[in-house]
């Protein structure tokens, strides 16, 4: 499928992701408290056949093995998140040495493997007890409360950790959680759109005080940022008019979220738009969100196509897809590789980023039933095929790109679809949970250990992944 050889920078960082809700399983195990995402489960009409998290991949349990087939696979790093609601039970105060006792256990035989390990702070499992008491990220408490559950993560594993993600995809658990898009996630509520602002505000600014916290703490040893995504802006044609309407599109629909994080300012275009319903805060509270970061992170998985549109006030205007445009197994995946290059390329031509890491990209494979043919994921390989090759192409630019994380290592719990899609290069069995390898797992395996797209794939040794 590749012909030009494309080799990758020695100390690039390949990896997988997974998030705790998601694979951990182990819901009630070991004084863990139900998050936001335990109850919107419980909710009728929320998850595709009433599907939950209570058992997941049960990576709680089986987190060895698969660290050890991590190793297999030649991962350098996996990107994780952290159960808040598991550590601190509450929210708030009292700390559960059981639920970090995972962590260390995790993180050790991560370490032991020669595996980096990088962990996000917060992939939307809000603790339940924080929602009850303020309504969660509508109150500036929760923000606080981030900050000091950021500062006992950083002093339990901030000697061990490769990396810390603050938060995950801010509109997945705010535009998404208060009702602002068709498909409703956790915790399932419609707010007024002033509370929405307030909220992203007290998100953005959670955010900045977990960066404070975690540099209190390990002081610059480790690296920090977080994982967004942004609408992936992509020109419809590689001219300059285009490339800039783009790259203004870009900024201006991540002004509520990266723009007050990378500029120290609101988008002036989010301000105009949200009128009297725009947050309301401190300067203090900017600088904070404002503190710089060691990296940027970015989950890309579906291009927006942006022209240049002089006829409009702004000068830009969105392409939209057409219902026949090629998707890859979610309705809103659609195909689009060239965002592993214009997403970098803008957020390094803007804000002048240290170090970029892609934190999730994948597919998923379309409800079927189970069987081998789940194994032959030939759209996933040539989706990661064609996104890793324009990846290269940022970095042969000379765009910071130094790390790749795959979503997912596994077949795991899909939010509002429950276990009807599959993002993993593992297939998970959803009766035994046994793993196995998928060809993607092979192919992605072969790259990593190459460090190189294209050119001649040696055959697979004896004992190779997929049979
Ligand atoms: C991300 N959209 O979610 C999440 O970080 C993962 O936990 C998730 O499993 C993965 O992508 C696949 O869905 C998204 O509607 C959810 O555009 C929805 C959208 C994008 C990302």
């Amino acid at each position: 499928m590749m012909n030009s050889y494309c080799p990758f920078p020695d100390d690039f960082v390949w990896g997988a992701a997974t998030a705790a809700y998601q694979v951990e399983g182990a819901a009630a195990k070991d004084g863990r408290s139900a998050s936001v995402w335990d109850v919107f489960c419980r909710r009728p009409g929320s998850v595709r056949h009433g599907h939950n998290g209570d058992v997941a991949t049960d990576h709680y349990h089986r987190f060895s093995a698969d660290v050890a087939l991590m190793r297999q696979l030649g991962l350098r790093a996996y990107r994780f998140s952290i159960s808040w609601s598991r550590v601190i039970p509450d929210g708030v105060g009292r700390v559960n040495p059981a639920g970090f006792d995972f962590y260390e256990r995790l993180v050790d035989t991560l370490l032991g493997a020669g595996i980096q390990p990088w962990a996000t702070l917060f992939h939307w499992d809000l603790p339940h007890a924080l929602e009850e008491r303020f309504g969660g990220w509508e109150s500036a408490e929760c923000a606080r409360a981030f900050g000091d559950y950021a500062h006992q993560v950083a002093q339990r594993l901030g000697d061990r950790l490769a990396g810390v993600f603050t938060t995950n995809e801010f509109f997945c658990f705010l535009d998404k959680g208060y009702g602002f898009d068709p498909e409703l996630f956790a915790p399932g509520k419609q707010v007024s759109r002033r509370v929405l602002n307030q909220a992203r505000h007290h998100a953005i600014y959670g955010h900045g005080l977990a960066v404070q916290a975690i540099r209190s703490a390990c002081g610059r040893r480790v690296p920090v940022g977080l994982a967004e995504n942004p609408a992936a802006c992509v020109p419809i044609r590689e001219t300059p008019a285009d490339i800039d309407a783009a790259r203004r599109a870009f900024r201006e629909m991540t002004g509520m979220y990266l723009t007050p994080i990378f500029e120290g300012q609101y988008h002036p275009a989010y301000l105009e738009t949200e009128g009297s319903d725009a947050p309301v805060f401190a300067d203090e509270e900017m600088r904070t969100i404002s503190t710089p970061l060691d990296f940027a992170g970015f989950n890309l998985y579906a291009p927006t196509y942006v022209r240049s549109a002089p006829e409009t006030p702004r000068g830009w205007a969105q392409v939209r897809c057409d219902d026949e445009y090629p998707r890859v197994g979610m309705p809103w995946l659609l195909l689009g590789p060239s965002i592993m290059y214009w997403v970098p390329r803008f957020a390094s031509e803007l804000w002048r980023v240290p170090a970029i890491h892609i934190t999730e990209n994948g597919c998923a494979d379309p409800e079927m039933g189970e069987g081998d043919a789940q194994v032959w994921d030939l759209a996933r390989v040539m989706y990661l095929q064609q996104h890793l090759a324009t990846m290269h192409r940022a970095i042969a630019e000379g765009y910071p790109v130094k790390g790749y994380f795959h979503w997912s290592l596994m077949d795991n719990f899909e939010w509002a679809y429950g276990y009807t899609r599959r993002f993993g290069l593992c297939h998970v069995d959803t009766t035994t949970l046994e793993r196995t390898p998928k060809l993607s797992a092979q192919v992605y395996s072969d790259i990593i250990r190459r460090n190189a797209l294209g050119g001649v794939v040696p055959e697979l040794p004896p004992g190779h992944l997929v049979s």
